[in-house]
């Protein structure tokens, strides 16, 4: 997998490179990053990228040339990224989620456009950009850091990069139930005890409470995530036993 960003700010994405299991996989080659600054890619001695909005208004808007320049310099150098597909980090975009990660994944490779400022001039969007990503509903400086979720989020997904693949594809389940809660030693501290079914060493118990707390905490914090899957018979059990504790709670009237 190769990725591609454009950003004013390289140093920062290439930070992944440092940590974790996504600076892994990156050190190991199994996905390759490269940050391109539009600054490079001006004309102009004065490195211009930006400047004042057409109709008025405040701030400033990105200008299309250095990002097309850009984006034709990545095509050029990178055989692989010939037909890769370009995605724009905006709040006015579709809201990232797994399912967005699931398909880039799968994908040969993409660029990332990071945006700054007030936004980007809108002929660069209608010529270049193939789908526009948000982060969700709130106001940040600009797309580098909804960029760097996204390699997060696609890297983890590529064989090997986890070194244990139980784990992604549990988190494929996870993406649609919210987890259960989790516990380690001790098993008595000051800040209470661990639940005693936990410690009972019966895997089937075990296995029966954690998708009932999962499926309990979904109904409880996010009821749309309910909607959207089908419960199997045992689930429905389980998340019925779930609502008839949590009514009998004290306090829950
Ligand atoms: C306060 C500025 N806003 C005026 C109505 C518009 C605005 C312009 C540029 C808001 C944010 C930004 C910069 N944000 C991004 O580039 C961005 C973003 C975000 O702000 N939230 C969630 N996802 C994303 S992806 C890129």
């Amino acid at each position: 997998m190769r990725i591609d960003a454009i950003t004013l700010f390289p140093e920062w994405l290439d930070q992944l490179e440092h940590y974790g299991v996504v600076g892994r996989g990156l050190r190991e080659g199994r996905l390759s990053l490269t940050s391109w600054n539009p600054r490079d890619y001006t004309d102009s001695a004065s490195r211009r990228i930006d400047d004042r909005p057409y109709g008025g208004g405040p701030g400033m808007v990105m200008q299309s040339a250095p990002l097309a320049q850009t984006l034709a310099e990545i095509r050029s150098a990178q055989a692989a990224a010939q037909s890769s597909p370009v995605l724009l980090m905006s709040p006015q975009g579709e809201r990232f989620d797994q399912r967005w990660a699931e398909r880039l994944a799968a994908s040969p490779g993409f660029v990332l456009v990071c945006g700054r400022y007030e936004g980007i001039d809108q002929r660069f969007i209608d010529r270049y950009v193939d789908a526009e990503i948000s982060a969700g509903d709130m106001v940040l400086s600009g797309g580098e850091l909804p960029a760097m979720m996204i390699v997060d989020a696609v890297a983890r997904l590529l064989d090997g990069v986890l070194g244990d693949q139980r784990s992604a594809s549990q988190d494929s389940f996870s993406a649609e139930l919210l987890d259960h809660p989790h516990y380690t030693r001790p098993p008595h501290s000051q800040d209470g005890a661990v639940p005693d079914i936990l410690l009972s060493g019966d895997h089937a118990r075990i296995e029966r409470w954690r998708e009932k707390q999962a499926l309990g905490r979904t109904w409880l914090r996010r009821p749309d995530l309910l909607d959207s899957i089908e419960l199997t018979d045992r689930q429905e059990t389980l998340l019925a036993e779930f609502i008839a504790e949590y009514g009998a709670m004290p306090g829950s009237a």
